[in-house]
């Protein structure tokens, strides 16, 4: 991999830190987690708490939404069009509501001419020298309302961002999730936030996290780097429902994990699969339709709420808050080593 070098360009991210919100005790013990199977049920309130449950239909509830935003706007949530523009405004409201102070951050090189904002959202506790961040590409394509790709990622990511303040646990280390603008058209808002942090502020996060596609009706259980110390946790949770993840292959360099790879940031993520089709042998493990696409919908105007795995979403959306509570609330493992 090479690792490039930037130039700041004088762009600052202004996270405003709503610590007056919380508890100012990010205390946490090292009670270490490792090896312990996933355990679905919420513990609001311990120290240490289970990773909880990430409640589907909720999940599901923000897909209609941003499936209604792209039918008022023209049927699409392209990065220029008034469809993004009303997505980030959706998820921006769900998550100041919920206590998150966020940060819009035009993106003022590199981008479509017109592009709307990324949106940042950092939760002020734990240790803010050891970041986890967690992303989703929140545009989608003109030809559809974008609904697999990505408003799976980008509402299974807000899912877990709200349940994350509602639970409000002890934090050993920063969550902050990131929603990317333009990344159809090259991945351009990933990559200018990863260049508009100073070195500091980028060796400050440890791994970043993508979720693109994570809802393909015909698709199979993908995770980036599925062999690295930052995939580990994401691993662990789909290990432990027998799902004999495999490498995502298809999208290496596809999605904004790459923007952060580029910068020498240790990413996985979690991947249902694009245009490539099934093999015979996925077919055989993980059920659907060999030699199709994993999402026949893929850049479509079919792509609507009724082109989601809602099991596949489920399973994502766990595996999402299983990672996020192993790093960054336990503060186990740290991936920062990862390959
Ligand atoms: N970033 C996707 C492109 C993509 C292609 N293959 C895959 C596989 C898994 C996830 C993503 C992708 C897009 O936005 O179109
Ligand atoms: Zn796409
Ligand atoms: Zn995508």
């Amino acid at each position: 991999m090479v690792i490039r070098r930037f130039t700041v360009t004088g762009v600052s991210l202004a996270v405003t830190l709503g610590a007056a919100l919380l508890g100012a005790d990010p205390t946490v013990a090292a009670t270490p987690q490792a090896g312990t199977a996933p355990r679905p049920s919420a513990a609001s309130g311990a120290a240490h708490a289970a990773a909880p449950d990430i409640d589907v239909a909720k999940v599901q509830a923000h897909l209609t939404e941003l499936h209604a935003i792209a039918q008022r706007n023209g049927g699409n949530r392209r990065s220029t069009g008034q469809g993004y523009r009303d997505s980030v405004a959706y998820v921006k409201n769900k998550l100041k509501a919920a206590g998150y102070a966020i940060s819009e951050q035009p993106c003022t090189s590199g981008c479509s001419s017109g592009a709307g904002p990324n949106l940042i959202a950092e939760w002020p506790q734990g240790d803010a020298g050891t970041v986890y961040m967690f992303g989703s590409h929140l545009d989608g394509v003109g030809a559809g309302p974008g609904i697999n790709d990505n408003g799976s990622g980008s509402a299974a990511l807000l899912e877990t961002a709200l349940t994350l303040a509602r639970e409000n646990p002890a934090m050993a280390a920063r969550v902050r999730f990131g929603w990317w603008t333009d990344e159809e058209q090259g991945l351009n808002g990933s990559d200018f936030y990863v260049r508009s942090l100073s070195r500091t502020e980028r060796a400050r996060i440890k791994a970043y996290y993508n979720f693109d596609m994570v809802a393909s009706t015909n698709g199979g259980y993908f995770i980036n780097h599925v062999d690295s110390a930052a995939a580990a946790p994401m691993k662990e949770y789909w290990d432990s429902l027998k799902l004999q993840p495999e490498e995502n292959t298809e999208g290496a360099g596809r999605s904004d994990d790459y923007s952060f790879e580029q910068a020498g940031i240790p990413t996985s993520g979690y991947a249902m699969g694009a245009g490539a089709r099934k093999t015979s042998a996925q077919a055989a493990k993980w059920g659907g339709t060999a030699y199709r696409s994993y999402d026949p919908c893929y850049h479509q105007s079919c792509d609507t709420t009724a082109n989601i795995n809602a099991t596949g979403l489920n399973r994502s959306a766990d595996g999402i808050a299983y990672t996020l509570w192993k790093r960054a609330v336990s503060g186990t493992g740290g991936g920062a080593s990862a390959g």
